[in-house]
């Protein structure tokens, strides 16, 4: 099944929608190739996924990476970045690009910050020199960049929180989110909007409703993740998947560890990104399907199995013990495979919850993953 959207080069294809739960399996076309759903985007804040070239981001199955526009604008800046072509020259990364809006790393890493309705100013975070950031600012640079999928400025604030301060946010991002709108001019990138509402069901909805009404092509989750329980997280994607258009991706924002990506995909969503492949992976965190395994632990000196078998990747062409070395060293290569693995991890994960869902069985891989990572490794 086919669905377009006006002229857009950007085209959502449902596969196959899963009899037993929200899943469903998709393709996203753009003008920079397909990308399978649901999908893993490996996180390139600055331009670069920590440790890993971009031949071997490819290497382990990833077809669409992010990259953000708070940290880009801040360093080299995008006017660098465009004078050396875009983001995907600047890169070498030829695959579609994601880039997020800033909204998210205003509220969480900038100093002095200053909301109002016109945007937000604050310090940068490197030299604390003024900056200004708006929807208008945000889509200006974001169209700099030239990255493929762009995303509206919204207003993010940590959980808990009072519900005045949820909701004066909420309501702010959807008029920045129509401002957004109004401000992308580039017909060769897609705009998508983010819902957000803390944990309140009802505002949740009321957002996700006027958002629809504006009629993004894709529409985001944002807001979670940010210090709630997992449970909490789950119950608000089953208010506000269900209020999307089934004709557009949706992608759940900086989430999260494999059962939350699973969580995900049986609600409804396609596309997710995290830090946590690469920055548990410098931390010496691996992901398997019987858990994490921490490499450092001492359980692992003289470990001669590889982090996980049948793996690909080039880390498990090591024992445990010869990786625990490079950590215990300082050695720069330990992080550098340890990431590699985890997003080869990530990959596949999101490569076999596509191929379950085809095959009609994503419901009995649910449970059969939730029982390998609930078990005691
Ligand atoms: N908004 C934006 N980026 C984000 C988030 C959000 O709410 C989150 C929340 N998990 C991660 N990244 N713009
Ligand atoms: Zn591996």
């Amino acid at each position: 099944m086919y669905f377009m959207t006006n002229n857009s080069p950007f085209r959502y294809e449902l596969l196959h929608a899963d009899a037993r739960t929200a899943a469903r399996l998709g393709r996203l076309h753009t003008p920079r190739g397909i990308v399978e759903l649901p999908t893993f985007m490996p996180v390139g804040t600055l331009g670069t996924v920590k440790g890993v070239d971009i031949r071997r981001v490819r290497e382990t199955g990833a077809q669409i990476i992010l990259a953000n526009t708070y940290h880009l604008a801040l360093r080299p800046g995008e006017e660098t970045v465009a004078a050396l072509g875009d983001l995907h020259a600047f890169t070498g990364w030829q695959g579609p690009i994601l880039t997020d809006s800033g909204g998210f790393q205003v509220f969480s890493l900038a100093d002095r910050m200053k909301v109002s309705e016109e945007g937000v100013e604050f310090r940068s975070h490197i030299d604390g020199s003024k900056i200004q950031l708006s929807p208008e600012r945000s889509i200006a640079i974001q169209e700099a960049l030239g990255s493929d999928f762009i995303m509206a400025f919204d207003q993010v604030v940590a959980l808990p929180n009072e519900s005045s301060v949820v909701e004066e946010a909420t309501w702010r991002s959807v008029r920045w989110a129509e401002r957004c709108q109004r401000a992308s001019r580039r017909s060769d990138q897609m705009l998508l909007a983010i819902v957000q509402g803390g944990l309140d069901p009802g505002l949740r909805r009321r957002c996700a409703h006027e958002l629809v009404a504006m009629e993004f092509q894709g529409y985001a989750v944002g807001g979670l993740s940010v210090g709630e329980p997992p449970a909490e997280m789950y119950a608000a994607l089953d208010v506000v998947v269900p209020e999307l258009p089934a004709d557009r991706p949706r992608y759940l924002m900086g989430v999260g560890r494999p059962q939350d990506l699973i969580e995900g995909v049986a609600r409804g969503i396609d596309m997710f990104d995290c830090v946590m492949p690469t920055r548990n992976g410098r931390n010496a965190l691996v992901f398997t399907d019987a858990g994490p395994v921490r490499l450092r632990n001492a359980s692992h000196e003289r470990d001669r199995q590889p982090i996980e078998a049948g793996c690909p990747c080039p880390a498990c062409e090591h024992s445990r013990g010869y990786l625990r070395h490079l950590f215990q060293s300082g050695e720069m290569l330990g992080p550098i495979l340890a990431s590699i693995h985890n997003l080869t991890y990530y990959q596949r994960l999101m490569a076999r919850a596509r191929e379950a869902i085809a095959a009609g069985s994503f419901a009995e891989f649910r449970a059969e993953r939730m029982r390998g990572w609930n078990e005691p490794s």
